[in-house]
Order: structure tokens, then sequence, then C-alpha cells
């Protein structure tokens, strides 16, 4: 069993894919959660943890739950594309809620970002953790806007924050793209635990990948300063997914994949040096 927090810790998005992996793991390690969703929780509640359905859209109800707590693991929201309307609320107004209830806490937040945030940088480019935003959907903007969140709430109030901008995480890998964005649930949750449990980590960035040895994409984040380095890697699998690709030019040029493609609607490809 590794370190723990000496306060709870509060999970938004329990219910979701991510959220439930998350939750047995950190109960496993005997954390105190308090785990909130809009769905009821599927599965049997572990011991040390209990869970309140809740809107992201309730903010009264926000400041309650984090209560006392060390930190805020925020993965609720819309986790796809979506249009504009569908996303402002759970991802825009309710990503204000999480930090306003962390400040009122003295809470350190972890927010789960994406890879939709830079979604437009072409593949055979290799970004930093400070590289420019390139959203490639409402989506994605709206992970952008939630690093940016962060910022503004370390500057102006001293609320730390790290910002995973999580690749695919998944139970395997299922395409030729996952080979560099995979992000095993084991190396996922193991970085949870280390973003909630490092001394001092500011406003920072780390990239959710695994160890995959296309992973050439991303660069220079924040991964020491947390102690995480990934365990696994996708590289098992490229035998079976080399081939697996869409067949779709915007969707293979660009990190963001398929996102990029949606409703795409330029009737020539961006020149690439207006991007530097
Ligand atoms: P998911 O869609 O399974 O989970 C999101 C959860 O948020 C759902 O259980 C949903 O009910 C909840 N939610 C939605 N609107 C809400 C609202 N208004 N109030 C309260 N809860 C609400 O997504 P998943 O895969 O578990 O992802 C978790 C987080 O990680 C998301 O924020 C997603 O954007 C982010 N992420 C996930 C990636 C992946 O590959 N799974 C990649 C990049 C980012
Ligand atoms: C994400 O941000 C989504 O939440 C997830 O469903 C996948 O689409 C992932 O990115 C990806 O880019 O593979």
């Amino acid at each position: 069993m590794t370190d723990r927090p000496t306060k709870p810790v509060l999970i938004t998005g329990a219910a979701g894919n991510l959220g439930r992996a998350l939750t047995k793991f950190l109960a496993a390690e005997g954390w105190t959660l308090r785990l909130t969703d809009i769905m009821a929780f599927p599965d049997a509640v572990p011991i040390g943890a209990d869970f309140t359905k809740a809107d992201l859209n309730d903010g009264v109800t926000i400041l309650r739950l984090a209560e006392t707590c060390q930190a805020i693991i925020h993965l609720g929201g819309v986790s796809v594309e979506r249009p504009f309307e569908e996303i402002i609320g759970p991802n825009i107004r309710g990503l204000f809620h999480i930090y306003e209830a962390a400040r009122r806490e003295d809470a350190r937040v972890i927010f789960a970002s994406s890879n939709h945030s830079i979604g437009f940088h072409e593949r055979t480019e290799t970004i930093g953790a400070d590289t420019q935003f390139q959203p490639d959907g409402f989506y994605g903007l709206s992970k952008a806007y939630g690093e940016l969140m962060g910022r503004l709430y370390w500057f102006k109030h001293g609320v730390e924050n790290v910002n995973i901008r999580i690749g695919s995480c998944f139970p395997e890998p299922v395409n030729a793209r996952m080979l560099a964005t995979w992000l095993s649930y084991p190396d996922f949750s193991r970085l949870m635990a280390r973003c909630v449990l490092t001394g001092k980590v500011g406003s920072c960035v780390v990239w959710g990948a695994s160890n995959n040895k296309r992973m050439t994409w991303w660069r220079s984040d924040a991964r020491e300063t947390l102690g995480w380095a990934p365990q696994d890697s996708a590289d098992t699998f490229a035998g079976q997914l080399a081939g697996k690709v869409s067949g779709d030019p915007v969707e293979e040029r660009y990190m963001g994949g398929a996102f990029c493609a949606m409703g795409y609607s330029r009737s020539a490809p961006a020149p690439a040096e207006l991007f530097d």
C-alpha cells in the first residue's frame, strides 16, 4: 500500500469509465473518497467511500461535497465532441464550481484535460507541454479553457492544479493512432495518485500516455516533479493494430484524429507554417 492523503479526495465523474477504474484502485489503497456523478454509481460503493448524485451545474452542492477535501479529481463532464450548448454547462460552468470549491477549501485540482485541446497539431510535430492550444472542437476547447482556468486560480488564488492531457485511456488500444496515444488504466491510476500525493505542484501539465515507442508526439512535461513514469506500453499491440487506419486524410494528419475530421469544412488543408 502506498502513502495516503490525510483528508478525503473528491472524485467527479465517478460513474464514468475512468472514474470507476480509479475508484477501485484508490479504494484498494485505503483512500477516503467522496464520489459524485449525475448518473448513479453502477458498482458497489467501496469501503471508505460515499457517493452523492449531483449535477456539476449545481454549485452549492459542489461546494458542500468539497468540504474538508484535500484534492478534487475532476473527471466529470461531457467527454466527447458535442454541440456547444451541451458542453457549456458541465464543462465550463461546472469547472468554475470546482475551482471555487477548491479555492474555499484550499484543495488541489487534478483536471482530466485531453489531447483534443491540442488536437490540430500535426502528427509529424513533437510538442512540449507549453505548446500552443489548437483545439479540434468545442470539447477540446472546453479542455483548453479548463487548463487556463487552472492558471488563473493558481496565479490569483494559489490553488494548485495538475492538468493531465490524456491521450486515449481505455482497457486496450484499438487502432493505429492509439499506438501513440494509449494510456493504460493502471498507468492512469498511478499518475492520479502521484498528482494528489506530490508535495508541491504549482500549476502544471503532464501528457497522459503510457510508455509507447510511437509516442514521439509529446515531450517536456511535469512527470519528473510528480514522480511518475508510465510502466505499460501499447507496443505489444503494434502487430495487430499498425495497419488499422481510417483512410481519412484529416483524421490521419492530426493528433486529435477523428475529432479533427468531425464537421471539418475547409476546402483545402491548412498550411502547416501558419501553425508555428
Ligand atoms: P465518461 O463519459 O465515461 O465519464 C464522464 C462522467 O461525467 C460520466 O459518468 C457522466 O455521467 C459525468 N457527467 C457528465 N455530465 C455531468 C454533469 N453535468 N454533472 C455531473 N456529472 C456529469 O468519460 P471517461 O472516459 O471516464 O473520461 C473521464 C474524464 O477524462 C473526462 O473528463 C474526459 O473528458 C477525460 N478524458 C478521457 C479520455 C479517455 O480516453 N477516456 C481522454 C482524454 C480525456
Ligand atoms: C478523449 O478526450 C475522449 O474522452 C475519449 O473518449 C477518446 O476519444 C480520447 O480522447 C482519444 O482521443 O482517443
